[in-house]
């Protein structure tokens, strides 16, 4: 039987009474009275341009650029593998795919029975908790996994559901009407009132939106019905001199069905399908993030009003970005950039400068653990792969930063069919490696080719960069113990017959 709302933050609100052994806790008093409350909040799927702050035109998001103008944005953030599960384990554990073992979704059968993220994997998470922080998670979780280390767990199973949702509150399953946003948004507001006065708190705020299959909110079903989304400049992108792996990417935004009973007939010509479906995509991409924006805004108000502002850090990114019709794909999973890229917003009033724009600095997924926990004051494990953006958000304009990184994909053959790859990416430079059989390279001058539509491997001329590159990407792998053959190895079961499979498993 559905709960109304109101029942069920009632019947959750007994969840409050469930607390960890005090035993357990060993920090001091006096640390836990100044320790810092965290928010960490998380998109799925959204871009790094999909908040006006970030110079969005048709995206208002005044609650989101609240964040950033009151804070920190770094515009160079990115993620170490473009996939929900994955990029979640690692913004957990500070640590690459790998490492953490979560690779893929499990999406494709050799991947089905996965058991996702190790229960006892040591995360920021469980790392304040022991350090006396109250924690909590709302919304998407997708670590298969039961979450642990989390005082208060209120969770949609696997992907969950825009309309009427099912969630599990530690351990118990339960329906709950209304939007998923809106679910998160009052849990979020609950677990505030419930949380205990004694105990800083770490919250994981974390919405559905934007991810597929972009169902509204009612009250913004007909937001943007009159404008006409302009096309991305590589929407007609023929993919010359790029390798067969982009190719065979079952991403085709003319072939997604996911509109076929919202407005796109099957039957019409592929031109015509993929125009519309980039309208739909894009209006109801945008619709689901004003539900998260004004989600974001009542709990930031919530905040004002108990007064924990000012000593609360509130971290705002996404799992990934995602394709909107550039090189006329959907979608993420590639290392191009719209893929790669998130927005990553760091709001703390009591030590993080104002209203700055961060252009120099490329930031990561796996820097968050290692960043929360310096300004929650708990000892960063040198496990970890990331680093404390700390000096950054702080103004320490000389502290040493990394200039290149390494990107990592592995699920294939799978939906989507997108191949293995590895990568490295510089300030300028971009290099992709599909590692196995048969071995494809592609490398763009990002600064001449932003939109990474040159592919310059195999030119002589830059024959010398690629070998830099290649090196670069070595040691990047032996920094963060990456093992795995550099290739090429024989593919076991190659998908690509240009079918989108749709959802995958559960
Ligand atoms: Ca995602």
């Amino acid at each position: 039987m559905a709960l109304s709302r109101r029942e069920a933050l009632k019947a959750l609100g007994a969840l409050a009474t469930l607390r960890l052994d005090p035993k357990a806790l060993a920090p001091s008093r006096a640390h836990r009275a100044a320790a810092p409350n965290i928010v960490f909040i998380m998109t799925d799927d959204q871009r790094h341009d999909a908040l006006s702050a970030a110079g969005n035109t048709i995206l208002r998001t005044p609650n989101i650029d609240r964040i950033a103008s009151e804070g920190v944005r770094f515009a160079d953030a990115f993620v170490t593998n473009a996939l929900c599960a994955p990029s979640r384990a690692t913004i957990l554990t500070g640590l690459y795919s790998h490492a953490h073992g979560v690779i893929t979704n499990g999406g494709g059968p050799q991947y089905y029975n996965q058991p996702g993220l190790r229960t006892e994997q040591t995360t920021f998470v469980s790392l304040l908790q022991s350090a006396g922080y109250h924690t909590a998670l709302i919304g998407k979780w997708h670590l298969r996994s039961e979450p642990q280390a989390f005082d208060r767990w209120v969770v949609f199973p696997g992907q969950g559901a825009y309309h009427d949702p099912e969630m599990i509150a530690n351990g118990v399953r339960m329906k709950l009407r209304g939007h998923a946003d809106d679910i998160v948004g009052d849990q979020g507001l609950l677990f505030l009132r419930d949380r205990p006065r004694d105990r800083p708190f770490c919250l994981l705020y974390q919405f559905k939106s934007p991810h597929r299959a972009w169902m509204p909110a009612e009250r913004f079903a007909r937001t943007y019905e009159d404008v006409e989304i302009p096309l991305p400049r590589t929407f007609e992108d023929k993919l010359a001199g790029r390798p067969e792996a982009l190719r065979r990417a079952e991403m085709a935004i003319a072939d997604m069905p996911d509109f076929r009973d919202r407005g796109v007939d099957p039957s019409l010509p592929p031109d015509e399908r993929k125009r519309l479906n980039l309208q739909h995509l894009v209006k109801n991409y945008y619709r689901v993030l004003l539900s998260v924006d004004e989600n974001v805004g009542r709990l930031l108000e919530a905040l004002d009003r108990d007064g924990l502002a000012e000593n609360t850090i509130v971290i705002y990114t996404s799992d990934n970005g995602f394709f909107l019709g550039e090189h006329g794909l959907f979608d993420k999973r590639l290392m191009y950039e719209p893929s790669i890229r998130v927005p990553m917003l760091v709001r703390f009033p009591a030590r993080v400068r104002r209203g700055t724009v961060d252009r120099s600095h490329m930031t990561l997924n796996v820097d968050v653990a290692p960043t929360l926990l310096e300004l929650a004051g708990v000892p960063v494990p040198g496990w970890m792969h990331g680093r404390s953006m700390v000096p950054i958000l702080t103004g320490q304009a000389n502290a040493p930063w990394r200039d290149a990184f390494l990107y990592e994909y592995y699920e294939y053959p799978a939906e989507h069919c997108v191949r293995k790859h590895r990568g490295v990416r510089t300030a300028r430079w971009k290099l992709m490696h599909f590692w196995e059989h048969p071995e494809e390279w592609e490398l763009y001058d990002l600064a001449n080719d932003p939109d990474e539509v040159n592919n310059l491997a195999g030119r002589r001329e830059h024959a010398r960069t690629v070998r830099e590159l290649r090196a670069r990407m070595a040691t990047l792998r032996e920094e963060v113990g990456d093992a795995d053959p550099p290739g090429p190895a024989p593919v076991a079961a190659p998908c690509g017959n240009g079918v989108n499979t749709g959802y995958g498993p559960p």
